[in-house]
C-alpha cells in the first residue's frame, strides 16, 4: 500500500513510512401543485402579522397571525439562538389548538452536542422606524448578532448589532410566506388526489406545503443545495434573461442518464444555501425538511416590474441574493448562518449537522470497480494485474451480480464458492473488498431476511397499509422502514460475521438504489402516500429515506467490529448530517467530456455542504471513454477525496492498463479557492479549478486535444509547479501548455501533516500526530498542531522520519543546511524532482536530515 506521503510547497517531504435522458418521467415544477402556486405568488402577498413577542424559557416566541382572514388559526414562531453564530428559526401549527396530525420533523439529524450549546435569549427591546410607522422586535444573539422581526407583515432578520447594523440573512422580506394548515376536506368540491402519469397520489391530508423567500445581504452569489449536475455559483432560475428555467429541486430520484447541466433534482439532497461576497463574506440558510423542495434563485432586478417594493433597499442591500424556497410537506425549522468566513459557515453548518467521519486510510486510496466483476476468477486475474502493472490500489468492488438472485448478503455460490478465502487472499496483500447492499428486499419466503422483516412487520406500508410491494432487481421487493430505530438496529445485525455469512472483517459495503429507487414507482420511487412508522407519509420524509438506511449500515459495521473499527459506506442518496456515516458519489454519470468537468463542482458542491468524502465514477458509468479522456479522467479523480474507476455492464473493461501507458473538521478536502480567498473576486465563479486542502491548486483539462491551458492562480504569494517546481505569481492567470502525463497542479509554501493508526476510533482520544510545515525567511519550520500528554509526548506515536526536504525557487543554489534543535549540518546536493516515473528536473535536495515527522524542529539553509 502506499506509504503516508506528505507534499508541500517550496519543499517535498517524503516519509517512509450519448445518452438519452427520460424527462417525461419526471415531474416538472409545473406539474406539482404546490410549486407551481408557489412560484405563481407575487412580492407582499403574505399578510401575516407577528403578534404576542416575548421572551419564554430563553427563547424568543411569537404568533403570525392573519390580518384579514379570521379563520385561519395563527402560526407560532420561536427563535433561538446557539454559540458561534448560529439561529434557529421554527414556524409550525398551534398544537394547543386541536388533535391535529402532527406535522413531521426529521429526527437524528441534529447532533446531540449541538443543542447543549444553546443560549438563553435575553432582554427585547423594541425599535421603530424613523416616522414611528414600522415596528421591530430586536433580540441580542451571540457574537456581535441580533435577530430582528419586524411586526407588519412579519419578516425575519439576523443583522450586525446596532439600529444600522447591516442584514445578513432574511426571511419573508418579500413578503412571500405561506403555510398551508391541515384541515378538514370539503367534500363537495375538493378533490386532493394528484395523478401523474399512471400514478395516483390519494393526499389523504391535503395541500399542506410551505413556501418563503430568503433573502442574502452583500453576496455576489449563492452555492451549495446539492445534489444537482450543475455550476458551483447557481444560475438565476428566475429573473431578467431565464428562460423557462425550472426551480433547483431538492427530491432523491434515480435518474438514468442524468445530463450534464441541469436543475433536476438527482439522487440526494441538502437544503443548505451559502452565500459568498466580496465585502462582508459568507452566510448560510438551512432548513431541516425532508419533504420536496424546489429553490428558485432570483435574479437581479427579478420583480422590478412589480408594484409591491418589499423595502426600501439600503446602498448595502443592493447586492443581495434572493431566493425563494417551498417545500411540499413539514414545518420550518431553519438555520441561519452568520459567518463571515465560508469556513465559518461550514463549521456552523457541521455544528448542527455533524462533522464527517473521519474514513480508515484504505477507504481514501485507490477503488476499483466495475459492474460486474463476474466471478473469483476474475477478481483474482484484475488483483494479480494491478501488482504486474505496478499500479496501487487498495479495494476491489462487487456489484450485485455477486448475490444469489439479487437477495443481499448472499453470494452466487457457483461464480463466488470460496468468499472468505477471496478476501483473505487480497487481505493478505492488505487489499480490502466492498460488496452492495441496496434496500429493496427480494419478496421470496425462503430469503431469511424477507421472511423476518414480513413477520415483524418491518416494512415501508402502502396507502391501504398491507406491505408496500415495488418492482426492482429482484423482482417483487418491499423496503424496511428504516425511520424507526428499532428497524435500523435489527438491520444494523445483519452485518455481524455470523449473519453475513462469507464476510470478513475486511469486507465493506455499498449502499446503492437508496433514494428509494423503485422501478414501477411514480418517478421510479416510492409513493408518496406510502405510510411509515409513527403514521408519516413517504411524502414528508421522502429526502431523508436514503440517509437513515446509509446510517443503520454504517452502524452495522460498527456493531460488527465491536466498536472498534471506522466503518466504510458509500451511499448513493444522502441529506443533511449523511457525512457521519460515511462517502458518496455522484452516480450514474457518463464517458463525455462534460461529465468530467461537472465532476468538479458537483464534488465541491458537496463539500461546501458537510459531504467532504466524495467522489464520480472515473471515466463515467455510462459509454466507452476514448482513452484521452480516461486519461484525464484519471489524472483529476486522483484527487477526488473518494477516488474510485467504475463502469456499467454493457461497457468495455477499462481497467487502467488496459489503456497502455495511462498515468494514472468539517471544512471539505476540496474545495472551491474562494474558500481559502474570500476575497479574490476572480475566484467566486471559478469551478475548472479547485483546492485539495489548503495548500494544494487543482486545475482539470475538460477538453479534448487540449494542447494549452489558462489557470488563474489567486493570492500575492508563488505557487509551484508540481512537476516542473517552477514558481508561479499569485494573482495571476497563467498559460500552460499541456501534455498527456499530466493536468496542472501547484503548490503553496506551507502545509500541513495528519496521521493517525488509519484504522481505529484513537483520533477521538487525541491519538493522532498534526503538524504544520512553513518555509520562510529560508527556514523551514515543524511544529505541533495536535494534541500532546502532559509531558509533551504526542499520544499516538510514529517512528516516521523525513527521508528528503526538496527545494524550490531558490536561488543561488544553497550548499548545506543546519537542523535545530540537533544542532548538526547537513548536505544539499542536487537530487531529482520525482523519486519515480517521468524525466523530470534536478532540484536541490537535503536527503536524510534525520528528523522524525512528530517532532518540532527547523531547518535553516545556509
Ligand atoms: O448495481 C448496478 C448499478 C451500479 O453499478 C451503479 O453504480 C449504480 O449507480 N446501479 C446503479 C443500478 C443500475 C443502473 C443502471
Amino acid at each position: 500500500m502506499d506509504k503516508p506521503l506528505c507534499t508541500l510547497a517550496f519543499f517535498i517531504l517524503f516519509t517512509n513510512c450519448v445518452f438519452s435522458w427520460k424527462k417525461d418521467e419526471f415531474r416538472t415544477c409545473d406539474q406539482n401543485p404546490f410549486c407551481k402556486r408557489a412560484r405563481s405568488r407575487n412580492p407582499g402577498y403574505c399578510s401575516l402579522i407577528a403578534t404576542d413577542i416575548t421572551i419564554s424559557d430563553g427563547d424568543l416566541v411569537a404568533k403570525l397571525t392573519p390580518k384579514e382572514n379570521s379563520t385561519t388559526k395563527p402560526l407560532i414562531l420561536m427563535i433561538s439562538a446557539y454559540q458561534d453564530g448560529v439561529m434557529r428559526l421554527k414556524i409550525d401549527e398551534d398544537q394547543s389548538l386541536g388533535p391535529r396530525k402532527k406535522r413531521f420533523e426529521v429526527p437524528d439529524v441534529i447532533v446531540p452536542e449541538f443543542l447543549s450549546k444553546k443560549l438563553r435569549l435575553q432582554k427585547l427591546i423594541e425599535e421603530k422606524s424613523d416616522d414611528g410607522m414600522v415596528i421591530f422586535s430586536v433580540v441580542y444573539l451571540s457574537d456581535g448578532y441580533e435577530t430582528v422581526i419586524k411586526h407588519d407583515p412579519f419578516e425575519v432578520f439576523v443583522r450586525e448589532s446596532g439600529t444600522y447594523g447591516k442584514k445578513v440573512v432574511s426571511l419573508n422580506s418579500n413578503g412571500l410566506f405561506d403555510f398551508e394548515q391541515l384541515r378538514d376536506k370539503k367534500e363537495e368540491y375538493e378533490d386532493w388526489e394528484e395523478r401523474f402519469g399512471t400514478h395516483t397520489d390519494t393526499r389523504p391530508y391535503g395541500p399542506q406545503s410551505i413556501s418563503f423567500d430568503v433573502s442574502f445581504y452583500e453576496a455576489d452569489f449563492v452555492y451549495g443545495i446539492p445534489e444537482h449536475a450543475t455550476s458551483l455559483a447557481l444560475k438565476p432560475t428566475r429573473g431578467p434573461g431565464v428562460k423557462d428555467s425550472e426551480p433547483y429541486r431538492l427530491f432523491n430520484l434515480d435518474v438514468f442518464e442524468y445530463i450534464h447541466d441541469s436543475p433536476f433534482g438527482i439522487y440526494g439532497s441538502i437544503p443548505l444555501m451559502i452565500s459568498h461576497g466580496k465585502s462582508r463574506g459568507s452566510s448560510g440558510f438551512f432548513w431541516l425538511n425532508a419533504a420536496e423542495m424546489q429553490i428558485d434563485v432570483l435574479g437581479p432586478s427579478w420583480n422590478e416590474n412589480d408594484e409591491f417594493s418589499p423595502v426600501l433597499k439600503l446602498p448595502s442591500e443592493k447586492k443581495r441574493v434572493d431566493t425563494l424556497w417551498m417545500s411540499e410537506a413539514g414545518v420550518v425549522d431553519t438555520f441561519f448562518f452568520v459567518g463571515p468566513g465560508p469556513k465559518d459557515v461550514v463549521r456552523q453548518y457541521t455544528s448542527v449537522t455533524g462533522t464527517p467521519a473521519l474514513p480508515q486510510l484504505f477507504a481514501i486510496a485507490y477503488h476499483q470497480c466495475r459492474w460486474n466483476y463476474r466471478d473469483e476468477e476474475d477478481v483474482y486475474n484484475v488483483d494479480s494485474k494491478f501488482d504486474e502493472h505496478d499500479i496501487p490500489y487498495d479495494v476491489l468492488w462487487l456489484d450485485i451480480e455477486h448475490t444469489d438472485g439479487k437477495k443481499y448478503f448472499t453470494w452466487d455460490r457457483v461464480l463466488f464458492p470460496n468468499p472468505e478465502e477471496m478476501q483473505k487472499k487480497l487481505a493478505a496483500k492488505g487489499r480490502h473488498m466492498v460488496t452492495i447492499v441496496d434496500p429493496h428486499i427480494k419478496r421470496d419466503e425462503s430469503y431469511y431476511i424477507h421472511k423476518e422483516a414480513s413477520e415483524k412487520g418491518f416494512y415501508v406500508k402502502d396507502a391501504t397499509d398491507k406491505d408496500f410491494d415495488g418492482w426492482c432487481w429482484p423482482g417483487s421487493s418491499s423496503y424496511l422502514d428504516v425511520v424507526n430505530p428499532e428497524i435500523r438496529s435489527w438491520w444494523a445485525d445483519k452485518f455481524s460475521y455470523e449473519n453475513y455469512v462469507g464476510s470478513t472483517p475486511s469486507l465493506y459495503i455499498w449502499n446503492d438504489m437508496n433514494e428509494p429507487s423503485v422501478f414501477n414507482g411514480p418517478e421510479v420511487s416510492m409513493p408518496r402516500d406510502a405510510l411509515h412508522y409513527g403514521d408519516v407519509e413517504h411524502r414528508e420524509l421522502h429526502n431523508a429515506y436514503g440517509y437513515y438506511f446509509h446510517m443503520a449500515t454504517a452502524d452495522g459495521l460498527l456493531k460488527r467490529g465491536e466498536g472498534k473499527d471506522r466503518p466504510f459506506v458509500l451511499s448513493r442518496a444522502f441529506f443533511p448530517g449523511s457525512q457521519r456515516y460515511g462517502a458518496v458519489w455522484t452516480g450514474d454519470n457518463s464517458a463525455e467530456w462534460e461529465h468530467l468537468r461537472v465532476s468538479v463542482p458537483m464534488i465541491m458542491t458537496l463539500g461546501l455542504t458537510g459531504i467532504s468524502f466524495a467522489g464520480a465514477d472515473i471515466g463515467g458509468f455510462f459509454g466507452n471513454p476514448e482513452s484521452e479522456l480516461l486519461v484525464r479522467w484519471y489524472q483529476l479523480g486522483a484527487y477526488y477525496p473518494f477516488f474510485r474507476g467504475h463502469a456499467h455492464h454493457d461497457t468495455k473493461r477499462r481497467e487502467p492498463w488496459m489503456f497502455g501507458e495511462a498515468n494514472a473538521t468539517g471544512i471539505p478536502v476540496a474545495r472551491p479557492l474562494w474558500m481559502e480567498f474570500p476575497a479574490d473576486e476572480k475566484t467566486f465563479s471559478n469551478d475548472e479549478a479547485f483546492m485539495v486542502g489548503n495548500g494544494l491548486l487543482v486545475q482539470g483539462i475538460y477538453t479534448q486535444g487540449a494542447k494549452q491551458t489558462s489557470v488563474y492562480l489567486p493570492g500575492d504569494e508563488s505557487w509551484y509547479d508540481l512537476k516542473t517546481g517552477t514558481a508561479y505569481k499569485g494573482g495571476a492567470t497563467h498559460k500552460f501548455k499541456v501534455s498527456e502525463d499530466g493536468i496542472p497542479s501547484f503548490q503553496r509554501a506551507e502545509g500541513e501533516l495528519y496521521i493517525d493508526d488509519g484504522k481505529s476510533f484513537e483520533f477521538q482520544k487525541g491519538g493522532y500526530i498534526h503538524r504544520r510545515f512553513t518555509f520562510s525567511n529560508g527556514k523551514l519550520t515543524s511544529s505541533n498542531m495536535g494534541p500532546t500528554t502532559t509531558a509533551g509526548d504526542h499520544m499516538f506515536s510514529s517512528e516516521c522520519t523525513v527521508e528528503r526536504i526538496i527545494l524550490l525557487g531558490l536561488s543561488p543554489e544553497p550548499k548545506n543546511a543546519l537542523v535545530e534543535p540537533a544542532n548538526h549540518k547537513v548536505d544539499i546536493d542536487l537530487g531529482p524532482l520525482f523519486l519515480r516515473g517521468g524525466p523530470g528536473p534536478f532540484v536541490p535536495t537535503v536527503r536524510k536530515p534525520n528528523v522524525r515527522i512528530a517532532d518540532d524542529w527547523t531547518i535553516k539553509i545556509l
